[in-house]
């Protein structure tokens, strides 16, 4: 007779270690970009969290900026962080920044990943125009005819947009009871400025203030003065009147 076949039984339990083979995955919530240059510190710019689907120190994420950087991550709770302004921001010198998150795990090795948030800046009307020169002196001889140009100023404003078109005026003023703009024009635009009466007809005191106003918030101002001084010249009998621009912003 065959022998009969004998079974026995066990219970194998299988435990599957976790390996790190989960970089971190960095999530971008919400974005707010473009954000004024003006941003106070601490503003929020971006909610972002992060993702490692491994166990244990393999799945633990820290989130870091490089060192140098003009924002700074709060970290809220667990895996959440918002990124915010660190100090103060300027269009004029960057309009925009990439700011490099990396996100790096406790394994052992760790693994790591990046994201790159692109913050954009909004131009805020905060530079004043400036002259290209302090000061401008010009040389007229006595008698000239009215409607000649006298000299022509400019100036630049480092804004962008509507924020730095400027347009040149005369500040309103008296010499003699009588407008300013009685004796000087200038173009708004392109910042000539001509003469409208005969200078012999001029007063000897003449203080005329040349200002260029933009979209009526920010002024600065041009102090001109014209000396006056019949200055006798190396052209035999010829005079010249000499006419002192200042520019004092
Ligand atoms: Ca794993
Ligand atoms: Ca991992
Ligand atoms: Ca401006
Ligand atoms: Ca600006």
């Amino acid at each position: 007779l065959p022998l009969p076949l004998l079974l026995g039984h066990s219970g194998v339990e299988i435990k599957i270690i976790d390996v790190n083979d989960n970089a971190p995955e960095i999530i971008v919530t919400s974005l707010t970009s473009p954000v004024p240059e003006d941003a106070a510190r601490g503003t929020v710019i971006a909610l972002i969290s992060t993702r490692d689907p491994d166990s244990k120190e393999n799945g633990k994420v820290t989130l870091r900026l490089p060192s140098e950087s003009h924002f700074k991550l709060n970290s809220s709770v667990s895996n959440h962080y918002s990124l915010v302004t660190n100090g103060p921001l300027d269009r004029e010198i960057n309009d925009q920044y990439s700011v490099e998150i990396s996100a790096t795990d406790y394994g052992k090795p760790p693994l790591s990943s990046a994201k790159t948030i692109v913050v954009k800046l909004l131009d805020v009307n905060d530079n004043p125009p400036v002259f290209s020169q302090p000061r401008y002196t010009i040389y007229v001889k006595e008698n000239s005819a009215p409607g000649q140009i006298l000299c022509s100023v400019s100036a630049s404003d480092p804004d962008a947009g509507e924020n730095a078109k400027v347009s040149y005026s005369i500040v309103d003023s008296k010499v003699d009871d009588v407008s300013v703009s009685s004796y000087v024009y200038v173009n708004s635009e392109n910042g000539s400025i001509y003469m409208l009466q005969r200078t012999s007809n001029l007063p000897i005191h003449f203080f005329c203030f040349i200002h260029f106003s933009l979209n009526l918030i920010l002024r600065a101002k041009c102090f001109c003065q014209q000396l006056h001084n019949l200055v006798s010249s190396c052209f035999g009998e010829c005079f010249a009147s000499h006419f002192c621009v200042a520019c004092l912003l």
